[in-house]
C-alpha cells in the first residue's frame, strides 16, 4: 500500500492526526467555525483524521454530522470504530476480548463502588458499554454541564477517579487492563494496547512517512499520551483548540 490515494495533496506523505476535546473543540463541546476553515485548507496539504476516546456519537455532536466527508480518517475510541475515506473498517470488541464472566464481575464491582462513594451528585449512566472499551463515571454520564463542571472540581480537590481506578487495578490485576482518565467526569476501560495507538495500524497501511499528533492530554496517564510519545510519531502538546491552530499555522504556512 502506499499514500498514492492521498496524491492529490501537497504533502501526500504526511497525515495529522488530533485528538478531539480540549484539541479540536473544548471539552464536550462543538467544533469553532475557524477550526473548520483551518482543516478545510490544512486537508489541501495534508491528510487529515480525529482520533477521539469517545464513541462515534459524541463526535457527530462535536465535530458535525459530516465528519465521514470532511476527515480522512475518523477515529473514535481509540480506533476501535474507524473509517478511512467513509468507510468502516473491521474492529475488534471489548466483550469479546474480556467474556461474559469478568465483564459481569467488573461491571458488578463499579457498581458497588460508585454506590458507596460519597459525591454531592449522582446521576444517570454510570457505565457506557462500547465498543472497545466501557466508560465508568462516578456522577453518572447524563449530567448537565454545569454538574460536569462541579464535579471535575470536586474530582480535582478529592482524587476520586484516581482512588477508584487504584481499587479496580487491584481487583482486576489478573487482567491486562488499561484505565485511562482523559475527560472531566468518567474513565475508559480498555485491553492494554489499546490506546489511541491502535489507530496508527490503519494510518500505516496507507504508507505515510510523516504522522503529526496534536493532543492535550500528553502527559504520562493522560489518554494522549501513548499516541504523543510514539517513535513514529511527531507529537504536539496543545493547551487549547486556539494553540492547535497556532501550530498548524506554523507547520503549513498558508493555511
Ligand atoms: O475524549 C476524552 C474523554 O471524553 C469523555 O470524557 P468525560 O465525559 O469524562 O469528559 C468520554 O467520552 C471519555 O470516554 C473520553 O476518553
Amino acid at each position: 500500500m502506499s499514500s498514492a490515494d492521498f496524491s492529490d495533496r501537497e504533502h501526500p506523505d504526511t497525515v495529522v492526526l488530533f485528538d478531539v476535546d480540549g484539541t479540536l473543540t473544548p471539552a464536550r463541546a462543538f467544533v469553532s467555525d475557524e477550526m473548520l476553515r483551518t482543516l478545510r485548507n490544512l486537508r489541501k496539504k495534508a491528510a487529515i483524521g480525529f482520533v477521539g476516546g469517545s464513541d462515534i456519537s459524541k463526535q457527530y455532536e462535536q465535530l458535525g454530522e459530516t465528519i465521514l466527508e470532511d476527515f480522512d480518517y475518523c477515529f473514535a475510541e481509540n480506533g476501535l470504530t474507524a473509517y478511512r475515506k467513509g468507510k468502516e473498517l473491521a474492529s475488534q470488541s471489548f466483550i469479546q476480548w474480556i467474556g461474559e464472566e469478568e465483564y459481569t464481575k467488573l461491571v458488578n464491582f463499579c457498581l458497588r463502588y460508585i454506590a458507596d462513594m460519597e459525591i454531592p451528585q449522582k446521576r444517570g449512566t454510570f457505565i457506557e458499554f462500547r465498543r472497545g472499551m466501557i466508560n465508568v463515571s462516578p456522577i453518572g454520564r447524563n449530567c448537565t454541564r454545569e454538574e460536569r463542571n462541579n464535579f471535575e472540581k470536586f474530582d480535582l480537590e478529592h482524587k476520586l477517579r484516581e482512588k477508584f481506578v487504584e481499587a479496580l487495578k487491584k481487583e482486576f490485576s489478573h487482567l491486562a487492563l488499561t484505565f485511562s482518565i482523559g475527560g472531566q467526569i468518567s474513565f475508559d476501560v480498555f485491553p492494554t494496547g489499546w490506546d489511541k495507538t491502535y489507530c496508527l495500524q490503519h494510518v500505516k497501511k496507507d504508507g505515510f512517512t510523516k504522522i503529526h499528533f496534536f493532543g492535550d492530554k500528553t502527559f504520562k496517564g493522560g489518554n494522549d499520551y501513548e499516541i504523543y510519545e510514539h517513535p513514529e510519531v511527531t507529537g504536539h502538546s496543545v493547551k487549547s483548540p486556539e494553540d492547535t491552530i497556532r501550530i498548524l499555522k506554523e507547520l503549513f504556512p498558508g493555511i
